[in-house]
């Protein structure tokens, strides 16, 4: 589906010789490329089109560690020259991340792909006296957006777990919610559970809570960054030896919400036989959007 995607990409590129908004193009002339770093959105393609000379382009850069987005030609590798002038990859996954290339042929130069940011926005609705839901999980990044719902009383969102000092109450936030100030958003950066409360029924049990979970890379259950053995195994000592895992959803590498043989098995053949690689968020870092049973905290 992703080389379809390009592939209108370019066809739209030859026919109206300007880039669909959001695609980003890099020329390749003799001994350097323009532009040098591009943004996207998460899901658009990026196309390299020969000039002049003849180059390599791979992803990574130069001296990127082996198993990381950065070990060269791990996303991709390509021959650019006259017979092959053009080359475009998507990328379906990673958003918020830096992916790098650069001209094997002419390794000086290391290119910039950002990938911008997906995050989300979540609604809780502030009636007389409840939050609805009370309780969301969301990813380091994304937004929560009180809304109060007209003529309820004023409520507030108040971090913290109590109006006891000691739960150090509102030092994130403490916002009014009535008719005259009904919308308050906040981003939530830090992963961890974020109790909060509403200072006026706080005895009532207006109280609520954002479980804000700490991106991670599909397989990656030893969370060093990279892919290796060392994860599958550390799955199976999950498994079967009784050790923890904050990540759960980390080793849940066919992303069928079960932690099972199977998800070792999955990537034991992306790391040996080029099986299916990890389903998003892979190769970089993000958010798993399939809501399941598995959870990732630091
Ligand atoms: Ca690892
Ligand atoms: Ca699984
Ligand atoms: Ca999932
Ligand atoms: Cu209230």
């Amino acid at each position: 589906m992703g080389s379809r995607l390009c592939l209108t990409a370019v066809v739209i590129a030859v026919l109206s010789t300007t880039v669909s908004a959001g695609d980003a193009t890099i020329d390749f002339f003799s001994s350097a490329f323009l532009p040098q770093s591009v943004e996207i959105q998460l899901g658009e393609c990026v196309t390299w089109n020969w000039v002049a000379g003849s180059h390599t382009l791979s992803s990574g850069t130069p001296t990127g560690a082996v198993g990381t987005i950065d070990e060269p030609g791990a996303l991709f590798s390509a021959t650019l020259d006259a017979a092959n002038p053009t080359f475009s990859y998507p990328f379906t996954s990673g958003s918020g991340s830096d992916f790098h290339f650069f001209d094997a042929d002419n390794p000086t130069q290391v290119g910039t792909i950002n990938v911008l940011g997906d995050d989300l926005t979540f609604i809780v609705v502030v009636v007389d006296n409840v939050f609805e839901p009370a309780n969301i999980d969301i990813f380091e990044g994304d937004k929560v957006r009180w809304e109060h719902d007209p003529g309820e009383m004023l409520h507030t969102a108040t971090s913290g777990l109590s109006s006891m000092p000691a739960d150090n109450p509102g030092d994130l936030f403490d916002a009014i919610l009535s008719d005259s100030s009904p919308v308050f958003e906040y981003i939530f950066n830090d992963a961890g559970v974020m109790p909060y409360f509403c200072v006026p029924h706080e005895v009532l049990g207006m109280v609520g809570e954002i479980r804000v979970q700490d991106r991670f890379i599909r397989g990656d259950g030893n969370r060093d960054g990279q892919l290796t053995i060392a994860d599958p195994i550390s799955t199976l000592d999950h498994l079967f030896a009784g050790v923890s895992t904050n990540c759960r959803d980390a080793h849940d590498t066919n992303d069928d919400g079960a932690l099972d043989i199977g998800d070792v098995i999955f990537l034991l053949s992306y790391i040996f036989s080029s099986g299916t690689p990890p389903l998003a968020p892979f190769p970089g870092e993000g958010p798993d959007r399939t809501v399941d049973g598995l959870s990732c905290f630091p």
